[in-house]
């Protein structure tokens, strides 16, 4: 099964996080951070990917940056964990994009997961103007921090380009069109 369970616990930090990449989009997320729930849980939803995301620690910006890390590390291992005899591994798809607008924000989202068993290519490209430091309980400035510590530990190459006035918007079609992206890149291609 293309799954996932990856714990990591510090000083600041300890977050639990399960993955299923041949999910329906079933979710159970508690962070402590409202609205990083909200984007995990659309994430999840448009990904449909089954995703279970507990964490908790000191600072929001020390959670959001290692729900990062260990979300990113259980990417890894679920689709290094497809099945060898069958080649599942050797036929993921590999490259996914996708546009979301959400009212008059858009983002645009583009990803490289790696050639599987290979070492990947950790890159982030995050291109987004906040007007607003702050959208409900969360930092603006935690947003491309989280999209950067998911790709170094997913060994993912990610663009994010996303315009529009509210912040909330904005920042929603990005974690979806990430899902949707990811949802397309991981999928097994049976022509390979
Ligand atoms: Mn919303």
């Amino acid at each position: 099964m293309r799954a996932a369970s990856v714990k990591r616990k510090t000083k600041e930090t300890n977050v639990e996080v399960e993955l299923n990449l041949d999910g329906v989009g079933t979710n159970d997320i508690s962070t402590t951070i409202k609205f990083f729930d909200h984007m995990l849980a659309t994430f999840s939803r448009h990904g449909f990917f089954d995703l279970m995301v507990k964490a908790e620690g000191d600072l929001r910006h020390h959670v959001i940056e290692d729900t990062g890390i260990v979300l990113g590390e259980a990417f890894k291992k679920a689709i290094g964990g497809g099945k060898v005899e069958s080649g599942e591994r050797e036929k993921t798809v590999r490259f996914g994009y996708a546009i979301v607008p959400m009212d008059e924000s858009i983002a645009r989202c583009a990803v490289d997961i790696g050639s599987i068993g290979g070492e990947g290519r950790s890159y982030t490209v995050f291109e987004a103007d906040f007007s607003k430091e702050k959208v409900e309980d969360i930092n603006t400035e935690n947003i491309p921090h989280f999209f950067n510590s998911f790709a170094m530990h997913a060994s993912f190459t990610i663009h994010v380009y996303a315009r529009g006035e509210n912040e909330h918007h904005k920042i929603e079609a990005i974690f979806k069109a990430l899902g949707i992206a990811l949802d397309k890149a991981t999928r097994i291609e049976e022509r390979r």
